[in-house]
């Protein structure tokens, strides 16, 4: 009976894994090892990807940003966190910052704002 239920509990999680993974599929759509930023909510409007760091976004996307996913890739001593911050040359207070694979849709505080970002070793 034991081992009837362990089975059970194995099926279960896998099922739920699935589920996890399609999901996570139709989310934002960014390259790995990049970290991407959308004009709009919910990963929509005009995009710009950074496998780097940008310390002056152009106009287009400087107070604009909406949406934000970073994926970029871990490893030791990699720098793969994202911080974005108010102002460009990374000056103004961190408006944001994102772990790595973490997706963001929309957030109120940080809307509109960022204006330049950079990898780093957390947040
Ligand atoms: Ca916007």
């Amino acid at each position: 009976m034991k081992r009837l239920t362990a089975l059970l509990a194995a099926a279960l999680i896998s099922a739920g894994a699935v589920t996890a993974t399609a999901s996570s599929a139709s989310a934002a759509e960014c390259r790995r090892g990049y970290f991407c930023v959308w004009t709009h909510a919910n990963f929509d409007g005009m995009k710009i990807d950074h496998s780097g760091d940008d310390r002056w976004w152009e106009g287009n996307m400087s107070n604009q940003d909406s949406s934000w996913a970073n994926h970029g890739v871990s490893g030791p001593g990699v720098p793969d966190h994202v911080k974005i911050y108010d102002g460009r040359e990374l000056t103004g207070g961190v408006t944001l910052c994102l772990a790595p694979g973490q997706e963001v849709s929309y957030n109120g505080r940080a809307n509109d704002r960022g204006s330049s970002h950079t990898w780093a070793k957390g947040c």
